[in-house]
């Protein structure tokens, strides 16, 4: 692709279960499923294509195809819901979505649920057409086409959605030339080269698994197996077939650790590896020193966001320090500033800003909510952070309670707040994380019930239920506390952090389900 965008070595290969295809065999089916699409579906360049699938080769044709076609990549979370579905299709102005088979239910359904009634056109991965416009991955990928006409590297290739604090999920807007600066960066920062072997159990839709995953393993000519979904056995077996990176969310980590706890032959299998990094979520200190006493390796990790990449990171050489996520990468600035937007001094806690050419370009269409993240070129985190004297960074939370971060999936509260309040038994609700030492955090609903006698435990199953459908499974509250009253300020807001403080105190029971 272009000298400002995105350059692949030819030496990259994907492995997924026995299939193996070269960097060039993939580039080739892209450009042929891209081109035929485009032909096909009358498309241009600038179109979103929804992706809605499980981990597999074909995710990651599309992307190469549509990065190299100047069509939109739109990743959606596989765990979705078909509102959520539906929300990300009318947003993104997506009418063309790649699905497979396990998901082609869940997109009908969001399909009926878009206002303008349309459903758009589908390219399906592994199933039969059931309505006459359908398209095959399989024929559009195999068949011959004319040539793609260069890309534009500044124009947006790939459009990834998150919740906020408000409003529904945004889209942040990444071009080629933004993604080649941030992850080429960190890869170079990595030194990930064509003798790196990537185990990749992350999912495909997410910065994580995705940009720093797979798309860092193209730029870097590294290889890649890719795995179907996580599971923790499976890592070392993948290690010890050759893999030399292993990158995981803490949660991972967590379930890899009990593994090798049970498994003295797993801690050996890991020993060929070179780099294991985290991020998404913090690590803890016990974590890395766990990992440290049972496999010699200190875990590398890093710190970044869906709309800036991955901004700081522990360095390769030098001190990797647990409970810090060390130092800019290059091409990124940090600031940390105080509520009117003043630098604090080293050690002081504050709101991390970060700058750099990673960064989003902005929201798609959402002028207003790109304005209020940015200040002067800088994005305003919502992270709290201090660094120390030696540029050393540590997060230490966030400025509000109404963003949760859980396995590594960021959650805004609002949104379980919006699909508890429906439920009967419920006169008021508030949702928020409590400290969890797998997920991270664990989604608790504080509420005020409208009955006296209802036992909490039946109350929690029942919102379970309430839930399914409405929001992904990893939305639903795993923990309820029952409140008279929920705490407020002088204007009747609700006070998320008097709730956590009376339920980590004790003072309100929470119970877990
Ligand atoms: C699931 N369970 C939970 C839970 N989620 N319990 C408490 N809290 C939660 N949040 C329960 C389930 O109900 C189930 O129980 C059991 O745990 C297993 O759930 P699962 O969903 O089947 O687990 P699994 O599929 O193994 O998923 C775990 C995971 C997944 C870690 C693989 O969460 C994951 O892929 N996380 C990665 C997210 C990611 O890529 N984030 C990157 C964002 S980018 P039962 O009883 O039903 O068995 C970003 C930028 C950056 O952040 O810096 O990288
Ligand atoms: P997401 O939008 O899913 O990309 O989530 C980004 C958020 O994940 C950040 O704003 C942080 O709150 C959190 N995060 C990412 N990496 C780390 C880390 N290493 N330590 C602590 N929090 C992290």
């Amino acid at each position: 692709m272009s000298s400002q965008g995105l350059e692949f070595p030819a030496t990259s290969s994907l492995r997924f279960g026995l299939r193996a295809l070269s960097l060039p065999a993939l580039l080739d089916a892209g450009r042929r499923y891209a081109g035929n699409l485009i032909q096909t579906a009358g498309l241009r360049p600038g179109d979103r294509v929804a992706v809605l699938a499980a981990p597999a080769p074909a995710v990651a044709i599309a992307f190469l195809g549509h990065l190299d076609s100047g069509l939109v990549h739109v990743p959606l979370n596989t765990r979705y819901q078909p509102a959520e579905i539906a929300h990300i299709l009318a947003d993104s102005g997506a009418r063309t979505v790649l699905v497979d088979s396990a998901h082609l239910p869940a997109l009908e359904e969001a399909e009926g649920l878009l206002r303008n009634g349309q459903p758009g056109r589908r390219v399906l991965l592994d199933s039969l057409p059931s309505r006459s416009d359908d398209l095959a991955f399989a024929a559009l990928s195999s068949s011959d086409l004319e040539p793609l006409p260069p890309t534009d590297p500044g124009a947006p290739a790939l459009m990834l959605f998150t919740s906020g604090t408000t409003g529904p999920a945004k889209g942040a807007v990444f071009s080629q030339a933004r993604l080649a600066a941030g992850i080429g960066s960190l890869m170079r920062l990595w030194r990930m080269s064509e003798k790196d072997h990537l185990v990749l159990a992350l999912p495909l839709f997410h910065v994580h698994g995705l940009c720093v995953g797979l798309l860092g393993a193209f730029l870097s000519g590294a290889t890649v197996t890719l795995l179907p979904a996580f599971r923790a056995p499976e890592i070392p077996a993948a290690i010890a077939s050759g893999g030399t990176v292993f990158m995981g969310v803490p949660t991972m980590y967590a379930f890899l650790l009990e593994h090798l706890s049970n498994d003295a032959g797993a801690a050996r299998d890991l020993s060929g590896a070179r780099l294991f990094t985290a991020g998404s979520a913090a690590l803890s200190p016990d974590q890395f020193r766990q990992f440290e006493s049972l496999t010699g390796h200190r875990i590398l990790e890093r710190y970044g966001m869906t709309e800036t990449l991955i901004t700081l990171s522990n360095p390769l050489e030098g001190e990797r320090r647990p409970g810090s996520v060390g130092l800019p990468v290059p091409g990124f600035e940090t600031r940390i500033v105080d509520e009117s937007g003043r630098d604090v001094s080293p050690g002081t806690t504050g709101e991390l800003w970060v700058k750099g050419a990673g960064l989003m370009s902005g929201y798609h269409q959402n002028e207003e909510a790109t304005r209020q993240s940015f200040t002067g070129g800088w994005f305003r985190t919502g992270d709290l952070a201090t660094r120390d004297a030696g540029g050393y960074h540590r997060i230490l939370g966030r400025t509000s309670a109404d963003l949760i971060k859980s396995g590594g999936f960021r959650i805004a509260a609002r949104e379980i707040e919006e699909a508890l309040e429906s439920h009967p038994a419920i006169r008021e609700v508030a949702v928020l994380g409590l400290p969890d030492p797998v997920w991270g955090e664990r989604i608790c609903a504080a509420v005020v019930l409208k009955g006296s006698n209802r036992f909490p435990a039946e109350v929690l199953a029942e919102l379970g239920l309430h839930c399914h459908g409405k929001i992904a499974d990893f939305k639903r509250p795993r923990a309820l506390a029952v409140f008279d009253q929920l705490p407020r300020n002088a204007l009747g807001k609700v006070q998320k952090h008097r709730i956590r403080e009376a339920i980590t105190s004790g003072l309100i029971p929470a119970v877990s389900g």
